[in-house]
């Protein structure tokens, strides 16, 4: 029940003000603090300037290409005051990636950290579509094109009143198969992410400070360490190279208290911990982006004796759509949907399978669903169903479980194998610091299951370490799932926002 005109934009910001929050520290980075009345006043001196000396227009759209910064955020919500329909993308695209994002959404305005000016001006010259580029400074120190206007402008603006079902956003899924598409969003979208999982998940309250590793551009990013922090008050401190070293800094450094990464940072920070790290400030720990390996949930119960919240979520959908809860988690188990969400387990036919039988994975709720242009909307979206690329079971209780990325299941000698559970045995191993376990043509058994295994420093990728691996697994789960063949490598191919392209290692 949201107005019929709302800006998130203004939601996020100038509402915050009003509400008193106006001295609450909002964004941290790049070793500077903005309250939320700086950081509305920000946005609004830079909207002018959109409007004023760009000629931006509602529904225009606007590319933003950034770190994780303060600055990035303020362009964000500055564009969508404008009324224009914002696309974030990752600082480490090249030109040829831009460009198929600007040709698919026909984009004509840019705004880029200057850090980051040569591959979408490179991109910009051969366009038919980017006309301009403006720079902002992504640093702390506001001195660019875009910062120097803003310099000069009020910090009052009369954001567009946008209809709460205008466009205002479209995310690319970078796709851990291939070809992007563009997902769009709503303004009301950007706010039911948050008043559904932020508050009725995470409890999220204005003491909390929020960390973590996903690119703004990404929305797992964009959501977990903007919207749903400054639509409760709370503070986000944005890290531009955000290691896990990075990220446990920031930690100490503020007392953070919820944290949003991938599991094998996670497995990292524990490492740490042994050697000193404070990570004791978290309250939440979320992961997501990758399926959580029971032993890593487990490993953090017993150092922390706090549950890691595994969720799903997709850039279809904004956000998270599956999880689990404080008081309702299980290892090897992604809980149930976030209220408003409905999931179901269904067959090639769409029809629900019963309980326990693993099939597709079909989400519908408020959000999500619209594809930019795009004839496969037909085919990712039936019935109102959002039909995701991952395999799930459901069990007796209704909770969810991942099986597979639905091209990750192994069907060998009839039996039916899914790569990440041969991937969770063999991460328990202490040798093993990340592997991809894929399924490899073979004569004799149509498909064999092979792990690619990223050693820890120092261990012999040898004959004896493959034996060692295969006994492992053999003992850790049903033997007829081990790895047949193994092949050792120094890292695993990895789309931008840290998942896992097995589809590379299928050649
Ligand atoms: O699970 C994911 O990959 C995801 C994608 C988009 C937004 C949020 C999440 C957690």
């Amino acid at each position: 029940d949201y107005p019929e005109y709302m800006n998130a934009a203004v939601e996020l910001t100038d509402r915050m003000v009003e509400k008193g929050f106006g001295d609450h520290t909002a964004l941290i980075g790049n070793g500077r603090m903005r309250t939320y009345k700086e950081l509305a006043d920000w946005t609004n001196r830079l909207a002018h300037v959109l409007v004023e000396d760009y000629g931006i227009k509602p529904g225009n759209r606007v590319l933003i290409r950034s770190a994780n910064n303060p600055a990035m955020v303020a362009a964000w919500l500055a564009a969508t005051k404008a009324g224009a329909v914002v696309v974030n993308t990752m600082p480490m695209l090249r030109a040829g990636e831009l460009a198929a994002i600007v040709d698919k959404a026909e984009i004509a305005f840019a705004l880029c950290d200057t850090r980051l000016m040569e591959e979408l001006v490179t991109c910009a010259k051969h366009s038919a579509f980017l006309k301009t580029v403006v720079g902002f400074d992504g640093t702390a120190n506001h001195d660019a094109e875009l910062d120097r206007a803003a310099l000069k402008k009020s910090v009052r603006f009369q954001a567009v009143q946008t209809g709460r079902d205008d466009v205002a956003l479209i995310g690319f899924t970078s796709g851990t198969t291939g070809t992007p598409k563009g997902a769009l969003a709503f303004h009301r979208d950007l706010l039911i992410i948050a008043d559904g999982y932020a508050r009725e998940v995470l409890g999220v309250t204005p003491e909390d400070v929020f960390v973590g590793s996903p690119p703004l551009a990404f929305t797992f990013g964009l959501g977990g360490l903007a919207v749903f922090p400054l639509r409760f008050g709370a503070a986000a401190a944005l890290l531009e190279q955000a290691s896990p070293a990075n990220m446990i800094s920031l930690i100490q450094e503020h007392r953070a208290t919820v944290c949003f990464t991938a599991p094998t940072a996670y497995r990292a920070m524990m490492k740490a911990m042994e050697e000193g790290a404070d990570l004791s400030s978290l309250r939440a720990a979320v992961s997501a982006g990758e399926t959580l390996p029971a032993p890593v949930y487990e490993e953090w119960m017993a150092k922390t004796g706090k549950p890691m919240l595994d969720g799903i979520g997709a850039t279809e959908m904004l956000h998270i759509f599956l999880t689990n809860r404080f008081d309702d988690h299980r290892p090897a188990c992604t809980g149930r949907p976030v209220t408003g969400y409905e999931a179901r387990i269904v067959g090639e036919d769409m029809a629900e399978l019963p309980r326990g039988e693993v099939g597709r994975l079909a989400v519908r709720g408020p959000t999500g669903c619209r594809y930019l242009a795009d004839d496969r909307q037909g085919k990712y979206v039936r019935d109102g169903w959002n039909l995701t690329g991952d395999s799930f079971w459901q069990d007796e209780e209704g909770r969810f479980h991942f099986a597979a990325r639905s091209d990750d299941m192994i069907i060998s000698a009839g039996y039916n194998i899914a790569g990440p559970e041969v991937e969770a045995a063999l991460l328990s191993h202490p040798d093993v610091v990340e592997c991809a376990v894929i399924g490899a043509p073979d004569e004799e058994r149509g498909m064999i299951v092979e792990a690619h295994v990223v050693l820890a420093e120092g261990r012999e990728p040898d004959a004896l370490m493959v034996k060692l691996l295969q006994d492992h697994v053999k003992m850790t789960i049903a033997p007829y799932k081990y790895p047949r063949r193994v092949v050792f490598v120094r890292a695993l191919p990895k789309t931008q926002t840290g998942k896992i392209q097995r589809f590379k290692l299928r050649g």
